[in-house]
């Protein structure tokens, strides 16, 4: 059973946080190459709801995939090295920000593309009904996924079936700078409700409200009575992606972002906290990374004679005509 009281939540959402401002330093320094899409400020979602998986359940990600993976358990060293490109990486420097995954620990993949998460999450989810295996599975996608072709199939079929699925939404206004009030005809809720998936609103920024609205839906898909659909309000404080600094989009106001910081997740965990003790788990975390980082950056580049190496799983073939060869 996962701790669940506001030490163990705020310890979570600390690690995240300051696994992401790392992860901001390293991007300006040169060490991550291509950038991430930061997830400060969305701590409580990932938290929330992993707080309410078990071990054996499984996740499916986003491109802001960072705060899911960690929240399930994967290793921060491990992942900083696969932010860095390394070989000691969670997949060996090869999925970068956009494709850590974790079998062993249910992380079927963070994901480049915009919904795709969830049918991935759902066949997971089918075959641990045709199975008896119990497992959950819980598919994070933003509002931009909303609009996505995919996810209403796939919605579709996990009601059909009453697949063990938790679709949890992260609502944080906007798919890169497109307000959700002008991509999103009906509404979230309005999406579950059409396909017969019982559906709620959670506060996002509350990461005791969405672990207990989490735990209603695992302990629902655990008992056989299929799918749910949580849409967690939410913000990021920073851009859309690390480039956004650079470019300086205005498609939000100052306001805003203040407004949503001052609801701050940890803050509000925080405050619940006995004095000392949000001290000791700082200093607790800020040693992890620091750790983290010195491992991520000793860690050796992969061979690029074995770029090619993990492409396909064991046992199977590259298509007949399509050799695979590595360039020398
Ligand atoms: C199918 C697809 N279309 C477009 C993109 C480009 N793209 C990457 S992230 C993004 C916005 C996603 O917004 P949302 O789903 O709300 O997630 P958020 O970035 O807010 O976490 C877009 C359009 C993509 N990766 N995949």
């Amino acid at each position: 059973m996962n701790e669940t009281g506001p030490a163990a939540l705020y310890r979570s959402m600390r690690l995240i946080r300051s696994f992401e401002e790392q992860a901001l330093a390293l991007v300006r320094t040169g060490e991550i190459i291509g950038g991430t899409h930061p997830y400060i400020g969305q701590e409580a979602v990932a938290v929330g709801v992993c707080a309410a998986l078990g071990p054996d359940d499984q996740l499916t990600s986003t491109h802001r995939g960072h705060g899911h993976v960690l929240a399930k358990g994967a290793e921060p060293r491990r992942m900083l090295a696969e932010l860095t490109g390394r070989q000691t990486g969670l997949n060996q420097g090869r999925g970068g920000s956009m494709h850590a995954a974790d079998l062993t620990l249910g992380i079927l993949g963070a994901n480049g593309i915009v919904g795709a998460g969830a049918p991935i999450a759902a066949g997971a989810a089918w075959a641990a009904l045709r199975q008896g295996s119990g497992r959950v599975v819980a598919s994070f996608f933003g509002d931009g996924a909303l609009n996505q072709g995919v996810l209403l199939e796939t919605l579709n079929l996990a009601g059909l079936w009453r697949l063990p699925v938790l679709f949890v939404c992260e609502n944080n206004g906007y798919a890169t700078t497109l307000p959700v009030e002008a991509a999103v005809a009906g509404s979230a809720l309005g999406r579950a409700a059409a396909f017969g998936i019982p559906a709620e609103q959670v506060d996002g920024m509350d990461a005791a409200a969405v672990h207990a609205a989490a735990a209603r839906a695992v302990a629902r898909a655990r008992t056989g009575q299929g799918p749910s659909f949580l849409e967690c309000r939410t913000y990021r404080y920073e851009g859309h992606h690390t480039m956004e600094r650079r470019i300086r989009l205005r498609y939000r106001s100052t306001e805003e972002v203040e407004a949503w910081r001052a609801r701050d997740p940890l803050e509000r965990t925080a405050g619940l906290l006995a004095a000392g003790q949000r001290a000791a788990i700082d200093q607790e975390i800020a040693e992890l990374i620091a750790e983290a980082v010195e491992f991520a950056l000793a860690g050796p580049h992969p061979d690029p004679a074995e770029a090619l190496k993990y492409l396909y799983a064991d046992g199977l073939l590259p298509r007949p005509g399509h050799p695979v060869e590595v360039a020398r």
